[in-house]
């Protein structure tokens, strides 16, 4: 049932519209208590207002330091109205009912931002205001509470329209609101004291001290529960750059959760190679045959248990990181040999929904990509179809894709990655890298198929392509010119399919 507002606290640092609001609460007969500065401009207006000096009978101390933190005050706020023995004890305390809360609080940061002295600073430290906020806030289920000029307007609406009659939803959302300004408050004054690097160490629960960042310059710290994730079996303390790498194989690994044993390796976040068969021992050294020059000092995942036959095989390789959901003891003792490398169990743990990176003064968020294209998704747009292997491997080259950074071209040939381009700022560029990769280490393209993140602007892709022997492609499409694409492929016999889905990594 909604609730109406018979009394008000007012104590605003600022005045700035608070006369329409004193003004609206008056007609409707509330009860207005406030605090000396306050008090005076609702004076001034001809409209009644009790100091809350008449409630606690003390004085506003310690120049102007303690002037609402009183018991009578808080009890007023913070009282369960279907709560006996809140009830009685406000009878028995003499304690007024306190309907709703207005606050404007000190302005801590523009004194910070005015370059005022220390102490100046300090008495901006808001404590009465901020002890306001959060007790309405807490009692929403009694209490109204606005911590903001921003919600003024809202309040007007409330008490002009509805008779200052609100409801347990609406408080929820005014408390939630509330909760928004005193922890932005109190961050800022966790910055202006955050000065030494030793109290932000300290300061951030689960917050982990890296060696150093991107390069030994940068300072590097990772906040997250690396725990949860993995179990640490051996190996050095991981860097900040093993951490996105690691980060890149576990998505990565993901899409292949279901297949037979698969095997990645990364460098630089990107999959230098990839490979699924019968058993995990093949696929590593399938995956190797990638590209044995970037594997060394990469980061290596396994979809499933790395037996000793397959660690044998990665104990000849130079390698950063080993990551599988289980392993062998014997596998175990021989990863372990290599005094650094780090050997890491996967548990099942769900990942963030969210991904955010800072931009400009601010943070960019997104949803994760979570499209994983499947056989459903497919159209096809070319008088040549795929067969069923080439089918398999279009779809297994596109998850490949979709974890690879943009610009991406990825070439696969039975379910393995033959080459890649990545990260070109051109799309012929990523095609002509993969083509040269992929004849380098004497992978034979005829018959292989390619992925391409996004569409074809032109038909120069589909045509570099075929004549380095891809014959079926997969894409999003979606081009004003896809059917340049198309003519081109139906001419020389080459079969596409589009997704629908575009899949940029930046
Ligand atoms: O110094 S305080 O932290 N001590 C208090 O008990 C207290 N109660 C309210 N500051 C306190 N306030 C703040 O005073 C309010 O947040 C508001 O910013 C200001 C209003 O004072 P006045 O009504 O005297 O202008």
């Amino acid at each position: 049932t909604p609730k109406t507002i018979q009394s008000a606290l007012i104590s605003v640092f600022s005045k700035d519209g608070l006369e329409p609001i004193v003004r609206q609460l008056h007609e409707q007969n509330v009860t207005l208590y406030s605090t000396g500065g306050t008090e005076e401009f609702i004076k001034n207006l001809g409209i009644p207002v009790v100091p809350v000096e008449e409630i606690t009978s003390f004085p506003e101390i310690l120049g102007g330091r303690v002037k609402t933190l009183h018991p009578k005050i808080f009890g007023g706020i913070l009282n369960r109205q279907d709560n006996s023995s809140d009830v009685a004890q406000m009878k028995e305390f003499d304690i007024p009912q306190i309907d709703l809360v207005i606050v404007d609080l000190y302005p801590f940061e523009k004194t910070v931002a005015s370059g005022a002295s220390e102490a100046d600073i300090i008495e901006k430290i808001d404590i009465g205001g901020i002890s306001l906020i959060r007790a309405a806030a807490k009692n929403f289920k009694d209490t109204v509470i606005v911590a903001s000029v921003n919600e003024y307007k809202l309040l007007l609406d409330l008490i002009s329209t509805q008779n200052g009659a609100t409801t347990l939803e609406q408080r929820k959302i005014m408390a939630a609101k509330a909760f928004h300004v005193s922890s932005n408050y109190d961050s800022a004054i966790f910055n202006y004291f955050n000065t030494d690097e030793t109290i932000f160490k300290v300061s951030i629960d689960n917050g982990q001290v890296l060696r150093y960042g991107e390069n030994p310059h940068q300072k590097g710290f990772f906040f997250g529960e690396f725990d949860k994730m993995f179990t640490k079996l051996h190996g050095k303390e991981l860097s900040y750059n093993n951490l996105l790498d690691v980060d890149a194989a576990v998505n990565l690994i993901l899409e292949f959760k279901e297949n037979d044993p698969t095997f990645a390796i990364l460098k630089h976040n990107n999959a230098c190679g990839l490979a699924t068969r019968s058993n995990m021992k093949e696929a590593y050294l399938a995956a190797l045959a990638g590209d044995p020059t970037s594997a060394f000092g990469g980061v290596l995942i396994a979809n499933g248990n790395i037996d000793e036959a397959t660690a044998n095989e990665i104990n000849n390789l130079f390698c950063e990181v080993v990551i599988a959901p289980s392993y062998d003891e014997k596998a175990i003792a021989i990863l372990s040999e290599k005094k650094n490398r780090i050997i890491l169990v996967q548990h099942e743990v769900e990942l963030p929904q969210r991904q955010v990176r800072t931009c400009l003064n601010g943070l960019l968020v997104q949803d994760k990509n979570n499209i994983t294209d499947n056989k459903s998704h497919l159209t096809y747009v070319t008088n040549t179809k795929p067969s069923d292997q080439e089918i398999e491997d279009l779809l297994f080259a596109s998850k490949i894709c979709k974890n690879t950074k943009s610009n991406t071209i990825v070439f696969a040939k039975n379910s393995t990655l033959v080459a890649s381009g990545t990260g070109q700022t051109s799309r012929v560029d990523a095609l002509k890298q993969a083509v040269e990769k992929a004849h380098s280490f004497g992978f034979d393209l005829n018959g292989a198929v390619m992925a391409s993140d996004a569409f074809f602007p032109f038909p120069d892709c589909v045509e570099l392509a075929h004549n380095a022997g891809i014959t079926a492609v997969i894409q999003p499409g979606g081009s004003i010119k896809d059917e340049l694409s198309i003519n081109f492929c139906n001419e020389n016999k080459v079969a596409m399919v589009f997704t629908g889905t575009r899949h940029f990594k930046h």
